[in-house]
């Protein structure tokens, strides 16, 4: 495609990114700043002071954004693409992944496999604290599990109705995280320490964490509010996986096994169980493998 000499803005179908020809050829787009813009007034001002435009080329950039349609510009000035940026597996990224597809958001997928795009990532400055997962949306790079699951929570309404709710769906959610957390570490335990972990897991499990859940949903369809919120889907999650390890685990907690069938058979979720979904499935040896490499991480 032939480029005009002049700084433009080129449409593609549904973004938009600002060609800057005479500084080697860079694209900005905006999804790709490493800031946060609510506005994209501000993108340009970046833009120009980055490319030290003049400001008669400001002014062809600007009239570019002007002149583009309602959606290329609402997708340019809101970066409308959702990309993740993580390993091809689980990890901190798969309740990520399913509080998105629940909410219907689509999304792409950046899989690292190497170190040197690792390092790339922390040499652009896009990871704040130097670890993904990474979530680009809404014209910012959002890292920190917490922070991102939160934002796409409020953003789709499954964050309750008050803050109230909003707590105790932050105290189920992080009960239900730290059971995870414990099973996201299985794959990289030798093989002796194993064993050992997977007895731990499943005392706390029905010890401590299902319990808990079984008598919040014995009168309620969902953990808080009788609606759908994002500690209900990361619930969801979080059985499925312990069934993956402990077929028969909920065998003693029928309110927890219906609320897992109800909700698997919300479409969206139905969807997501499908195979040839965005799911991830459990980790291999590759997947581990992959994330010690990239992290230069010995387990
Ligand atoms: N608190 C962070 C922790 C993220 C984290 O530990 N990510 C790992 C990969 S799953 C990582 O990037 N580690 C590299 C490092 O900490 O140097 C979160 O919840 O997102």
């Amino acid at each position: 495609m032939s480029q005009p000499d002049r700084p433009h803005i080129h449409k593609e179908r549904s973004d938009a990114t600002v060609y800057i020809p005479r500084k080697s050829h860079k694209i900005f787009s905006y999804g790709h700043m490493t800031q946060c813009f609510t506005e994209v007034h501000f993108f340009f001002r970046t833009v120009s002071r980055l490319c030290k435009l003049t400001y008669s080329e400001f002014t062809h950039v600007k009239s570019a954004y002007l002149s583009l349609d309602i959606l290329v510009k609402y997708n340019f000035t809101m970066s409308g693409k959702v990309v993740l940026t993580y390993f091809n597996g689980r990890g901190r990224m798969e309740s990520i992944r399913w509080l998105l597809a629940v909410a219907g958001v689509e999304f792409e997928e950046v899989n690292i496999t190497k170190r040197q795009e690792y390092v790339k990532l922390l040499s652009d400055g896009a990871l704040m604290f130097e670890q993904v997962p990474l979530v680009e949306m809404d014209g910012m790079k959002l890292v920190q599990t917490k922070a991102i699951l939160n934002y796409i929570a409020g953003k789709y309404s499954l964050y309750g109705k008050d803050l109230k709710e909003r707590v105790m769906i932050d105290m189920y959610a992080e009960g239900v995280q730290d059971l995870m957390q414990l099973m996201m570490a299985l794959p990289f335990m030798p093989p002796d320490a194993n064993k050992t972990k997977l007895e731990e897991i499943e005392r706390k499990a029905t010890s401590r964490y299902l319990p808990v859940f079984e008598k919040a949903l014995f009168s309620s369809q969902y953990l808080v509010g009788n609606q759908l919120s994002c500690a209900d889907v990361q619930l969801l999650e979080t059985t499925l996986m312990l069934e993956e390890k402990f077929p028969t685990i909920l065998s003693k907690f029928p309110v927890v096994k219906a609320f897992q069938g109800r909700m698997k058979s919300l479409p969206a979720i139905h969807k997501f169980l499908q195979p040839g979904s965005k799911r991830k499935p459990q980790s291999d040896d590759i997947y581990v493998k992959t994330v010690c490499e990239v992290l230069d991480f010995k387990p």
